[in-house]
């Protein structure tokens, strides 16, 4: 079948990402014997008018649309991600009879509303596997009826092979998104057992995790750096769970220090010591980011994390006595969160950031259907919209604690410290100039190690954005 696929991600905060999750399907649905085109909107100056071209000129027999995000998840300034599907599927539809199947992040958080609310005909959710090929055939066969829309697995083998690094240069413009400092998504691994009770993860991949071999996740980096990267990045649900995983992942790629960089901002405190950021080191991992969450007990509890403040305290000490600089990642506004638990959390990071740290705080929580969470919400009234509505972004704010006073006592954390970042805060508009000329000015991934230079610089300007 001639088959066309839509990365329409044009999210450009933090940064632009690379739309690896389309890729990968859109080179499994080739491998499967499909002529697959791809229209990435990413850099598009007329998303609309490309889309009319693509269609013009593929003639599609089905149209997939890989769907990332969601929406912007910051409180303080919501915005919407998926606002443009209902129209995009109606433009597909006025322009050709082809099937649309939607898959990607977002679909697996919220599958059967992304169906109904963009009038897609499939939602995938999970790995682009033999469940997306089967789908295909079907299609292609004329045995599979668009009649009823429906969710279906991406992969029902329980066990997906999709190529770790797809061939960027045969699907996107790559050089576009090396030239914005973006990194190489890298997994290593899929699903989450762990239980968070704010996360969407072990919905999105399921609750096995389902590991890659580590010889195989470097060879896939060989590949990556044969297409001209340096930069690549982990991005698994949690990178450093099971930790064995990890150290042998960073033992494969030891051997490619040099001609490649690594990150990761998925590091669970609870298994993050010595041992690893050893073995990090030695890998060349250049910055790593632990999503602490919180420095409260109580807090923690509330979220369900399995680990305390004593774990927090653990793994600060260990990531101090190592040189790779951290973002130490903050969720504030959990049950339990008052005043006096957001001031121990803000001190602790004030303590564990050192020069060339940073501290990403993001106030609220995003709730989504079917996490325990949005059961609290409901439990304490807080939470009336039925799942369907929740493509609407809701968030989770402790009663113990007003919004607006939690968001002041951040906002004044990070007057006065340039190394906090909050999260929906916008980049000054000469962080997005500089993120379209970094490349070029030879800066490197990660962009978040220049933030608190360029904050400074603006504070003695006295310019506020
Ligand atoms: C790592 C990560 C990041 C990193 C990305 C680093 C990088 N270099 O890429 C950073 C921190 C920068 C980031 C930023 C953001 N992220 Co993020 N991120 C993730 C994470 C953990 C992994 C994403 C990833 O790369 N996976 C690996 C790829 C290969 O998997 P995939 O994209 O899912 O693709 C597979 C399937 O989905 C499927 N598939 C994909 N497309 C299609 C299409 C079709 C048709 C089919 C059939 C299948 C299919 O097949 C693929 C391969 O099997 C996910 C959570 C998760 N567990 O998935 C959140 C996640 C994607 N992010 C999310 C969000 C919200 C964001 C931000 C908007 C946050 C913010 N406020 O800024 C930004 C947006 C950035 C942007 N420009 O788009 C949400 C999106 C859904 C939502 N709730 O809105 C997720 C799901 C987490 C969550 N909270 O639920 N993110």
């Amino acid at each position: 079948m001639n088959i066309l696929f839509i990365s329409p991600n044009r999210a450009r905060t933090p940064l632009p990402v690379m739309p690896a999750g389309a890729c990968i399907a859109a080179e499994v649905a080739a491998e499967a014997g499909h002529h697959v085109t791809m229209l990435d909107l990413m850099f598009e100056k007329n998303p609309d008018a490309a889309l009319s071209r693509a269609i013009a000129g593929t003639a599609p027999e089905a149209v997939c649309i890989s769907v990332r995000n969601i929406d912007n998840n910051a409180m303080a300034s919501p915005a919407s991600y998926v606002d443009f599907l209902p129209g995009m599927v109606q433009k597909i539809r006025s322009l050709s009879s082809a099937p649309v199947i939607i898959g990607g992040g977002a679909v697996g958080v919220m599958p059967g509303e992304l169906l109904r609310r963009s009038g897609a005909d499939f939602a995938i959710t999970g790995d682009a596997g033999n469940g997306f090929t089967g789908l295909l055939q079907r299609i292609a066969d004329g045995t599979q009826s668009a009649a009823s829309p429906a969710v279906l697995p991406g992969s029902t083998a329980g066990d997906s092979h999709t190529p770790i690094v797809p061939d960027y240069g045969r699907w996107i413009n790559s050089g576009r998104y090396r030239a914005a400092m973006a990194s190489v998504p890298v997994r290593t691994k899929s699903g989450c057992g762990f239980a968070c009770a704010y996360c969407t993860y072990g919905s999105i991949n399921g609750k096995k995790v389902k590991r890659r071999g580590p010889a195989e996740v470097a060879r896939a980096i060989e590949k990556g750096i044969a297409q001209g990267f340096r930069d690549f990045e982990f991005v698994d649900d949690v990178f450093n769970f099971p930790k064995e995983h990890a150290i042998a992942v960073c033992r494969a790629i030891a051997p490619l220090r040099g001609q490649a960089r690594f990150q990761c901002l998925e590091l669970n405190p609870l298994f993050l010591d010595d041992e690893l950021l050893t073995e990090m080191e030695r890998a060349g991992f250049n910055a790593i980011g632990v999503t602490v969450e919180s420095a409260s007990d109580k807090v923690l509890r509330g979220l369900d994390k399995g680990y305390g403040a004593k774990e927090v305290r653990a793994a600060a000490a260990a990531v101090s006595r190592h040189g790779i600089r951290c973002m130490w990642l903050f969720m504030l506004g959990g049950p339990g969160e008052t005043e006096e638990t957001v001031r121990q959390t803000l001190a602790f990071a004030e303590g564990a950031m050192r020069p060339g740290d940073m501290g990403y705080i993001t106030c609220g929580i995003r709730l989504y259907p079917g996490t325990p969470l949005a059961q609290t919400a409901r439990a304490e009234g807080l939470l009336a919209a039925t799942p369907d509505e929740m493509l609407e972004p809701f968030f989770y704010c402790s009663p113990a604690i007003p919004f607006p006073a939690m968001q002041n006592m951040v906002e004044d954390a990070a007057r006065r410290n340039p190394q906090f970042h909050i999260a929906g805060e916008r980049h000054p508009r000469f962080a997005n100039s500089l993120l379209k000329i970094g490349g070029l000015l030879g800066l490197r991934p990660p962009l978040w190690q220049y933030s608190p230079m360029m904050k400074r610089t603006l504070n003695v300007l006295s310019f506020h954005p």
